[in-house]
């Protein structure tokens, strides 16, 4: 392992450093976040895990996927977390999520980045992945269906968010007004790991984590009915950041669909997309010139900009009216952030460099905002982000994220997105 003093080291290799910790991590056919911080294989993360390790291991990589899979329920739905072994280094583990599952998982969801994700490995060799896709495929298909049927409520397009940590940004002020209705009393006491682990500055507020244990709980106590959580629960939020990555993934899927000469997928796919547009138009805020998230129980909009708003290229929707301004939007963020993107606009009240989802730099994120501008033609900006992530992560290592504006790495180290990205983009 290394710290930061041997990163100045001259002929420090960031390369090598970067395949250590994903191998270092990795428990036979899955991948930790980090050790200690977080023992089990996360949904997303492993994702882009898959695509760290397609560049040194493509096999490997198609594993890294099928082992996420492993943990998928009948109704659909790819777990957040699945738990292959008891670890007391974290909390809520399997018996808290109360899963009746062959293989124990929480119960909600993640950003579904596989489908674009498995698209980029099987273009990268067909070959294999004529071998890889064929099991995938439908797996990917009943994951969407269920973001598809058991997230919308019902007539609607909106992509519900039940749990913070089904959107991947726990303590993002998207969710403080969502998240204040959330009655926390009577939640059953328990011990926080994580600030075990990690200086409580950098997490989430004890007010937070008893919501969040609350609504495990009103999950766990409804038999996780999806629906009745998506159209009753205490808390029902539409992400950008879900929405623009979930419009992405079906695109993607579509064309692996085309592919494997699936036709009827090919249109059920089609619908789909139509009521993407929909819901991401659902976002749009003009009073603060980006795309932000909404409480899906009142229709109220958060009033801060969040990182994800950027992904709507990535998502591939553009709207010349709202591009004009949502461009303005990032070119001010940008300047306002020496290692850009912070996660949180940092001329908002609430913005904190420190914590979490709500200020720092976030090295996965800053990737899918990249990758869509470049598609769209925002070179510029494209680079920009890039070099600040080559930059934050040259000069502080591989941290879970990264203070926007002093570049200081945070939360858990050796972080195996982190290194993921560097190998795949950033370096
Ligand atoms: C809860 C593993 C995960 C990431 C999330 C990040 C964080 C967990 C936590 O860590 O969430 O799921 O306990 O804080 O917010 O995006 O997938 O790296």
């Amino acid at each position: 392992s290394t710290d930061d003093t041997s990163l100045k080291k001259p002929g420090y290799d960031l390369d090598k450093r970067a395949i250590q910790i994903l191998r270092e991590n990795s428990w036979g056919d899955y991948t930790l976040p980090t050790k200690g911080l977080y023992p089990y294989q996360w949904n997303w993360d492993s994702m882009f895990v898959a695509l760290g390790f397609s560049e040194i291991d493509l096999d490997r990589a198609w594993t890294e996927v099928e082992s996420l899979f492993q943990g998928q329920w009948k109704n659909g739905m790819a777990a957040h977390i699945v738990f292959r072994r008891d670890s007391p280094s974290y909390f809520p583990g399997p018996k808290v999520w109360g899963g009746t599952h062959d293989v124990p998982t929480s119960g909600c969801s993640q950003p579904p980045v596989a489908a674009t994700i498995v698209r980029d490995l099987y273009e990268k060799n067909p070959e294999i992945g004529k071998q890889r896709l064929p099991e995938l495929f439908p797996r990917l298909m009943r994951w969407h269906r269920w973001f598809h049927t058991m997230r919308v409520i019902s007539g609607g397009s909106a992509i519900a968010v039940t749990h913070p940590w089904e959107s991947g940004r726990d303590n993002s002020p998207d969710w403080d007004d969502a998240l204040a209705d959330v009655d926390p009393t009577g939640v059953t006491p328990y011990q926080r790991k994580d600030l075990g682990h990690v200086d409580a500055a950098m997490r989430p507020t004890n007010a937070e984590y008893d919501r969040y244990i609350k609504l495990v709980e009103y999950g766990r106590d409804c038999g996780w009915d999806h629906t009745q959580i998506t159209r009753e629960g205490p808390f029902a939020v539409a992400d950008p950041g879900i929405t623009f990555i979930l419009m992405r993934a079906d695109r993607d899927l579509q064309a692996l669909a085309k592919y494997l000469d699936k036709e009827s997928a090919v249109h059920e796919i089609d619908t789909w997309l139509y009521r993407d547009q929909i819901a991401a138009s659902y976002l749009w805020n003009d009073e603060i010139n980006a795309y932000s998230a909404r409480n899906l129980r009142t229709g109220q909009h958060a009033d801060g900009v969040s990182s994800v708003g950027f992904l709507s290229y990535y998502g591939g929707i553009t709207k010349p009216k709202r591009d004009a301004k949502l461009q303005k939007t990032l070119s001010r963020i940008l300047d306002a952030a020496p290692y850009s993107v912070p996660s949180f606009d940092p001329q908002h009240p609430k913005f904190d460099s420190r914590r979490y989802w709500r200020g720092p730099t976030w090295a996965i994120v800053n990737y899918l905002i990249a990758r869509g501008l470049e598609e769209y033609g925002f070179e510029e900006k494209a680079t920009r982000i890039r070099l600040d992530t080559r930059k934050v992560i040259q000069e502080s290592g591989f941290f879970e994220y990264f203070d926007p504006m002093t570049g200081e790495g945070s939360g858990g180290n050796h972080f195996t997105w982190t290194a993921a990205i560097w190998l795949a983009w950033a370096s």
